[in-house]
């Protein structure tokens, strides 16, 4: 039987190649993001398995929920939410910080993320099946200059999918939270505000993890046997690791 995989932000770097590692192993989709002219691009590129593309900002929570509601017959039976769309918005400490920027990461990567869910979830819990892979980062971990309010966003989307797996103990749906560190991707032009020399500089000299990297991790996890759940899966490049604790002398 064909199984379903829902991406959200399947625009773009980890959503995108997720869509066609799925795709190469044959299930159909359903790929939302907010930029039309890309859905349309990944809805002519699918020729080998159904895709389902909508047009959705997670932050809008009536968005998500039609978008839900309105789930073609074809793609109503959800087998796994990769639930990626989110952002990293400036570096600055936090007393310096763009309070629109905060707003705009927390209404995305947690409250989208909880629409989304909230929206898959009884049907998955009415079919007692499914997977949902949220996506983390090892920022919610590991706390880093300027990583404040993106930092705490990703502590929540590891909480809740702890919290998840808790709601849903005796439904067979499984929950895992995918935390990856340093990947090249739009991310960071994202994150500087379309400054593409600032993002080239964050990867400049390394080798980043790539958007293949997550997507393989990605369908690793769900093509695990139904009994078996990775709760937590914390991945970074060779070239990153941890630096020593900051102490003021002064
Ligand atoms: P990209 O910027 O390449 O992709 C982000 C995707 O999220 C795009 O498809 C974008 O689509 C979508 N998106 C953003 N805001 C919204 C919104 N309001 N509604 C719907 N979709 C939205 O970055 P990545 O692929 O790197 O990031 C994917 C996820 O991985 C994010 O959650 C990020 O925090 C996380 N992550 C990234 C790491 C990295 O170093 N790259 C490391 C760890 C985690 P569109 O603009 O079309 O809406
Ligand atoms: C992205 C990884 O370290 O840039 O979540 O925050 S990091």
């Amino acid at each position: 039987m064909t199984k379903t995989a829902f991406i959200t932000g399947a625009t773009s770097g980890f959503g995108k190649a997720c869509a066609e590692m799925f795709a190469v192993k044959g299930w159909n989709l359903v790929l939302s993001g907010r930029r039309a002219d890309r859905l349309q691009k990944l809805q002519e590129a699918s020729t080998q398995v159904a895709v389902h593309t909508v047009q959705c900002d997670v932050r809008e929570r009536a968005q998500v929920e039609a978008m839900v509601k309105n789930l073609p017959d074809s793609h109503k039976d959800i087998d796994l939410l990769v639930n990626n769309a989110g952002l990293a918005l400036g570096i600055k400490p936090a007393q310096d910080a763009n309070l629109d920027d905060w707003d705009t990461m927390v209404d995305t990567n947690i409250k989208g993320l909880m629409y989304v869910t909230h929206a898959l979830l009884p049907h998955m819990v009415n079919r007692r099946k499914g997977h949902i892979i949220n996506m983390g980062s090892i920022a919610g971990s590991w706390p880093y200059p300027g990583g404040n309010a993106y930092g705490a966003t990703k502590a929540f989307v590891e909480q809740f999918s702890n919290n998840l797996r808790a709601d849903l103990h005796g439904t067979g749906i499984r929950v895992s939270n995918i935390e990856p560190g340093l990947a090249e991707s739009e991310f960071s032009v994202v994150r500087f505000h379309g400054d593409q020399q600032k993002a080239d500089a964050v990867y400049e000299g390394t080798e980043p993890l790539t958007p293949k990297d997550i997507a393989e991790m990605v369908y690793w996890l769900a093509d695990r046997p139904a009994h078996v759940n990775i709760n937590r899966l914390e991945v970074m490049p060779v070239c990153q690791s941890w630096g020593p604790f900051a102490i003021d002398r002064n």
